[in-house]
């Protein structure tokens, strides 16, 4: 089965293509890159459900197949909820991965213990050109550390520890990160429905 995987974040896309391969192996995603002239949808949405949902039924209807599509985030509540939907743009429009956590360690400075908890979420989409199929949603809890910590992942991985772990995402190496992930619970959902919608 085709689908189209609707992101622009290689990031995301490389994480996908590794899950996909070792536990869905016969589906076959498809880049945007097929697509040069696909437009992209304004996340306009206010939680990451109505994002993904946005973007997985553009991506189908436009393109008319399957299409999935993830929105995520970290969420700090101490930060009421920050930078949740606004993740990716988090030090204004066009902001690196860099700036956001810059932005985020000076906002967290001073906050101590429990001030700290965060978590990452993911909510996944499938659409075809008819409509939603399924939504799936994952999430890891942790904490956010003072300093940066380790080369691998993207985003705010390497401010981001999981409980009872002493290493920040970015010091796992990808197969690690793939196996306790938010995006990897969301998937493991995601396949639960699938295999039930007979796709
Ligand atoms: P698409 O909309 O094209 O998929 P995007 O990067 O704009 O790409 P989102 O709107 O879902 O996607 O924003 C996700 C942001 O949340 C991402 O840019 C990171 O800053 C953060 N994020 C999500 N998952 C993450 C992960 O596994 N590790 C670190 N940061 C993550």
């Amino acid at each position: 089965m085709e689908v189209i995987l609707a992101t622009h974040n290689p990031h995301k896309l490389a994480e996908f293509r590794a899950i996909f391969k070792a536990f869905a192996p016969t589906v076959d995603l498809i880049t945007l890159r097929a697509f040069p002239h696909y437009p992209v949808p304004e996340e306009t949405g206010t939680t990451f459900e109505e994002n993904a949902k946005l973007k997985a039924l553009a991506a189908a209807k436009d393109l008319g197949g399957f299409a999935l599509a993830d929105d995520s985030g970290l969420v700090v509540p101490a930060l009421e909820g920050r930078p949740g939907v606004y993740s990716a743009r988090y030090a204004g429009p066009g902001a690196t991965d860099f700036d956001n956590r810059k932005k985020l360690i000076r906002e967290m400075e001073g906050l101590e213990g429990l001030h700290r908890s965060a978590y990452f979420e993911c909510v996944l989409v499938l659409a075809s050109p008819e409509g939603v199929k399924i939504v799936a949603r994952g999430k890891v809890e942790g904490t956010i550390v003072e300093a940066e910590r380790g080369r691998n992942g993207f985003g705010y991985d390497p401010l981001f520890q999981k409980l009872e772990s002493n290493k920040t995402f970015a010091e796992l190496d990808e197969q690690t990160k793939n196996r306790i992930s938010h995006r990897r619970k969301a998937f493991d959902k995601l396949m639960l429905s699938w295999e039930s919608l007979k796709l």
